[in-house]
C-alpha cells in the first residue's frame, strides 16, 4: 500500500483549526434550532421576503415592519417576493426577530443557471421583468434578446426600458429608436426614460402600478437610480460607471423588494453581465424566439440548424425580411456561447 505523504506542521495546524470551526458551526446552529423552538414563538403570521441573504432573511410583517429573520432548515429556496409564514419570537436572538417556517406556492418565479447550484431562482412572484438597458455602459441587441429568451422560457412578461436617453443626441435617438422597432413590431413594450431628464417616467410608473416587478440588467445601467426616481424615500446606494472599463461597479449585491404607493412592489436586483442560457435545449431556444415559432418543423431537413442548410423556412424569411437580421444573428450567437459553456470550456461569467 501506498504510504501516505506526511503532512506538514502548517498543513495539519489548518486541518485541526477548520475541523474546529466546523465543530463551533455545528453546535451553534444546534442552540439556534434550540432558540427556535415553538414555546419561544409567537402565532403564525403571513409575511413577505424583502431581501435574503446567507442563512438570514428580512420579511415584512402585516403593518409594515420589516423583520431580520432566521429560516428553518426544512425551507428550501427563498427568495425576494416569496410570501412565507413567519413566526415572531418571544425572545429574540441578537438581530433575530423570528422564524420562517415555511414557504407558499409560487405563481411564477424568475431563474437563472448557476455554475455551481444549477438553476439558480432569484426572485419570486413576478409579474413583470423590466430589462433595462442604456447607452452607457454599452446598448447591445444581443442582450436584450438573451433576456427576452430567459423571459420567453419563463413565461413572464418582458417589457424593454432604455434608459439614460439624456446621453443620446437627434442621430443616436434615431438608431436606438430603429433597432428597438424591431421589438416594437414583435410585440414587445419598450420604452425610453431618463432619470435625469424625466422623459418617460410617468409611464414608468404606470406600468409598474399593481404589478410585482424586477428590475433586471446589466451593471451601470441605471436600475437602482430608477427605483429612487420611482421612490425616492427608497435612497438606495448608485455609483458611476467606471471611467476606465466603462462598465458598471456592481454596486448592488443583494435583490430588495420595494413597495410601490401606487400598490404593487418593484425588486432592484444586482446587476449581472451575462445572461446564461446553457441550461436550455437548443430546440427552447429556438421556440423562444417568437417569430421563428411558426417555421418550426417546416424546414426541409428535421434537424436543420437554421443557417446554411436548403429548404430552411427560418433563413428564407430572414431574406424576405419577414425576420430581422439582427434577431437572427442573436439567435446564432446564443447557440455558439451555449456550445461554449456545455463544453465547459469556462465558467460562465456571472
Ligand atoms: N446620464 C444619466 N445617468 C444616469 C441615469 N440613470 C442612472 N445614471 C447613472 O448611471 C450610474 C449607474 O447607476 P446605478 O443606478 O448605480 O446602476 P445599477 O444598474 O443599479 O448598477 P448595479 O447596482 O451595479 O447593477 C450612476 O452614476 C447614475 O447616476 C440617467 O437617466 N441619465
Ligand atoms: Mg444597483
Ligand atoms: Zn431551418
Amino acid at each position: 500500500m501506498a504510504k501516505r505523504k506526511k503532512l506538514s506542521q502548517g498543513q495539519s495546524r489548518r486541518i485541526k483549526a477548520n475541523q474546529q470551526k466546523r465543530l463551533a458551526k455545528a453546535k451553534h446552529s444546534e442552540t439556534a434550532e434550540l432558540h427556535w423552538q415553538s414555546d419561544n414563538l409567537g402565532p403564525t403570521e403571513p409575511a413577505i421576503v424583502v431581501s435574503r441573504f446567507g442563512q438570514h432573511a428580512d420579511v415584512e410583517v402585516e403593518g409594515g415592519d420589516v423583520l431580520r429573520c432566521n429560516i428553518r432548515r426544512t425551507v428550501g429556496s427563498l427568495v425576494c417576493g416569496d410570501n412565507v409564514i413567519f413566526r415572531r419570537a418571544k425572545v429574540s436572538e441578537g438581530d433575530l426577530a423570528g422564524v420562517i417556517e415555511a414557504v407558499e406556492e409560487r405563481r411564477s418565479q424568475l431563474t437563472r443557471p448557476d455554475f455551481y447550484d444549477g438553476v439558480k431562482v432569484v426572485a419570486a412572484n413576478i409579474d413583470q421583468i423590466l430589462m433595462v438597458s442604456a447607452v452607457v455602459p454599452e446598448f447591445t441587441p444581443q442582450i436584450i434578446d438573451r433576456y427576452l429568451v430567459a423571459c420567453e422560457d419563463m413565461g413572464i412578461e418582458p417589457i424593454l426600458l432604455l434608459n439614460k436617453i439624456d446621453l443620446l443626441d437627434q442621430e443616436g435617438l434615431e438608431y436606438v429608436d430603429e433597432v428597438l422597432d424591431i421589438y416594437r413590431d414583435l410585440g414587445y413594450r419598450v420604452l425610453l426614460v431618463s432619470n435625469k431628464s424625466g422623459e418617460g417616467i410617468d409611464e414608468l410608473k404606470d406600468l409598474l402600478k399593481d404589478k410585482n416587478n424586477i428590475f433586471v440588467g446589466q451593471s451601470g445601467v441605471g436600475k437602482s437610480t430608477l427605483v429612487n426616481t420611482v421612490l425616492p424615500d427608497a435612497d438606495i446606494l448608485t455609483q458611476e460607471v467606471s471611467e476606465n472599463s466603462g462598465l458598471g461597479q456592481h454596486t448592488t449585491t443583494v435583490s430588495k423588494l420595494h413597495h410601490l404607493p401606487t400598490g404593487g412592489n418593484l425588486i432592484d436586483s444586482p446587476g449581472i453581465r451575462e445572461f446564461g442560457l446553457w441550461h436550455l435545449e437548443v430546440e427552447r431556444v429556438t421556440w423562444c424566439f417568437k417569430e421563428f415559432r411558426e417555421f418550426i418543423g417546416g424546414c426541409r431537413f428535421r434537424d436543420c440548424k437554421h443557417l446554411n442548410d436548403p429548404g430552411c423556412l427560418i433563413t428564407e424569411a430572414v431574406e424576405q425580411g419577414a425576420i430581422s437580421e439582427l434577431r437572427f444573428d442573436s439567435y446564432h450567437r446564443i447557440l455558439e456561447s451555449m456550445a461554449d459553456g456545455r463544453a465547459g470550456a469556462r465558467a460562465p461569467r456571472v
